[in-house]
């Protein structure tokens, strides 16, 4: 989408501070970090959000999620927390599906 910020960011037109990029997704630090260690991953591909997942794009997030697996160990992570918001009530603010990774501090639940 060509007014999207993170599909902006995953093609390299907005700089991030990246984590890890692949063919499928797109790795980086958040901008406003909610803990120590705080990371988004993103799919390159446009999905707005968990609500368009459907049977034909799906893959990319079974990738995304061994990604997180591989990602957190090469930095040492063994508890975090993955998010994903949907829709505004949630807390979303950018639509372009996201999974927020947050480490490094004693978590509540639930959350707010
Ligand atoms: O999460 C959207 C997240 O995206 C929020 O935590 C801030 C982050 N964000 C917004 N702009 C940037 C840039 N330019 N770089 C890095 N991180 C960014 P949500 O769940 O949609 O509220």
């Amino acid at each position: 989408m060509s007014d999207c910020l993170f599909c902006k960011i995953s093609a390299g037109e907005i700089p991030s501070n990246k984590v890890y990029e692949d063919e499928l997704c797109y790795a980086f630090y958040d901008i406003d970090p909610q803990a120590p260690t705080h990371f988004l991953v993103i799919p390159k591909a446009h999905i707005g959000s968990v609500a368009e997942v459907t049977g034909d794009n799906s893959a990319v997030v079974a990738h995304i999620f061994q990604v997180i697996a591989k990602v957190t160990k090469q930095l040492g992570l063994d508890s975090y927390r993955v998010v994903s918001n949907i829709g505004e009530q949630a807390g979303q603010s950018v639509h372009h599906l996201h999974f927020h990774v947050l480490s490094g501090r004693d978590m509540t639940w639930p959350p707010g």
